[in-house]
């Protein structure tokens, strides 16, 4: 497959002299964190919000601190095109050797929005940096007894809602618990006073098929708005010629199974939303595919950003064991975070609140309050692609014709208000 296009940049004057564009970054994938690849002289008005996740509430000197491994691993991968030619993301831990830098500590003006209704990133970075430990990848249920890598030096697991650690271990996994509704993660590194504190629902198992209970599939007429443009197709292998029509992607989403963006092997597609997202009670946006009879299942890689410039991606788990045959069956409990769960007519969920510990969010470059684009990434899932824990991701393969991820609609859950209704 080919890069992905430049999406149009929402004009920002202030990252003129110091942002890559976007050209560049297909050149030379770009994992480093975003407070590094862009220097410290810029930063966003979130910033401050998202280290309210450090349990620690002040910022602690730690020198030139750096964060290894998972930061990076999490997200960045799959958020900064750094996937591969053949549309393969890397894993959790696939890439330990490439340390992102730590996240820039800044304190903030609140910018005036500018004529684009986007913050400008006026505020001036200071030190010191925190050091706190990286974030997991965080779904938004984990089964009991999931496995998790951490990149902390010791951990601290503590069943429920929890404030403060408890006993700390020193362990590269954290095995959650066997029972419960919630835990919680605090990670910590030596030499470093901040701590990152994780929240964590659990449930017996993810959410299984729509009309099953428990499932977390969203009705059709949930959404209250929808994708309204398409900004970039790129078709992977095995569409006809008659599958490749973007507008089918747009609009609500209609329970036929032939009103869809085909995106083909490895393919895939970035939207404009009618009305932004925003990071609200539960589930903030919802994807539909067309799988016929629900178990047929092809699943795509989701990211989100604000300006159409710096992603983030949704962290997935698949816990489908053997390879699927091209009209073979994958059971909708085994997914979670991946697009093409459930079947047409329903809804998979995602909830913007599990990005919120990437560094991405932390560094400001996304903001959760205001998601205007999404991107949709077929995963060929012949078990080379990997979930954000090691596992690989199998789906139906290989398939011709309408290969790949069919794209029904992308709706909204929780909108952002627009600056009209803001101002009234
Ligand atoms: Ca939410
Ligand atoms: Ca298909």
């Amino acid at each position: 497959m080919g890069a992905i296009l430049p999406v149009e940049p929402v004009a920002d004057p202030t990252f003129t002299t110091t942002a890559p564009s976007l050209a560049t970054s297909q050149k030379a994938p770009m994992r480093r964190a975003p407070s590094e690849r862009f220097g410290r002289r810029h930063a966003h008005p979130l910033t401050l919000i998202a280290w309210t996740l450090l349990a620690t509430p002040s910022l602690s000197t730690c020198g030139e601190s750096t964060q290894t491994g998972a930061l990076g691993a999490v997200v960045s991968d799959a958020s900064f095109d750094g996937r591969s030619e053949d549309g393969s993301a890397q894993g959790f831990g696939s890439d330990p050797g490439e340390a992102p830098d730590a996240i820039a500590t800044v304190h903030f003006d609140v910018a005036e929005p500018d004529s684009a209704g986007v913050d400008a990133r006026t505020s001036d970075v200071v030190s010191p940096e925190p050091c706190g430990p990286a974030a997991i990848p965080v779904l938004d249920v984990f089964p009991h007894g999931f496995s998790v890598y951490i990149d902390a030096d010791e951990f601290s697991l503590v069943a429920g809602d929890a404030d403060q650690p408890g006993e700390w271990e020193a362990a590269a996994a954290v095995v959650l618990p066997a029972e419960g509704p919630s835990a919680t993660l605090f990670q910590r590194n030596d030499d470093c006073p901040d701590l990152r504190r994780t929240a964590l629902r659990l449930a017996p198992g993810f959410p299984g098929a729509a009309a099953t209970p428990g499932s977390d599939a969203v009705p059709l007429d949930e959404p209250s708005t929808w994708a309204a443009e398409v900004v970039d197709v790129v078709y992977g292998g095995g569409v006809d010629e008659g599958w490749r029509v973007p507008e089918r992607a747009l609009g609500p989403a209609t329970n036929d199974v032939f009103d869809v963006l085909v995106l083909g092997n490895g393919g895939s597609v970035v939207l404009s939303l009618d009305t932004p997202a925003m990071d609200g009670p539960g589930p903030d946006l919802a994807i539909f595919e067309n799988s016929f009879n629900g178990l047929t299942l092809e699943v795509a890689r989701v990211e989100v950003s604000s300006d159409g410039v710096y992603w983030v991606a949704f962290a997935n788990a698949s816990l489908t064991k053997e390879p699927v045959s091209s009209y073979g069956s994958v059971e909708p409990s085994a997914l979670m975070g991946l697009a093409g769960k459930h079947g047409v007519g329903w809804g998979t969920p995602f909830d913007l609140a599990t990005l919120a510990g990437t560094s991405e969010v932390e560094s400001g470059w996304v903001d959760l309050a205001r998601i205007q684009y999404v991107r949709i990434v077929d995963v060929v899932g012949a078990g080379d692609v990997l979930d954000s824990f090691g596992a690989p991701i199998y789906d139906p393969t290989p398939t011709f014709g309408s290969g790949g991820f069919d794209l029904e609609a992308v709706g909204v859950l929780n909108a952002a208000a627009t600056a009209t209704e803001e101002l009234e």
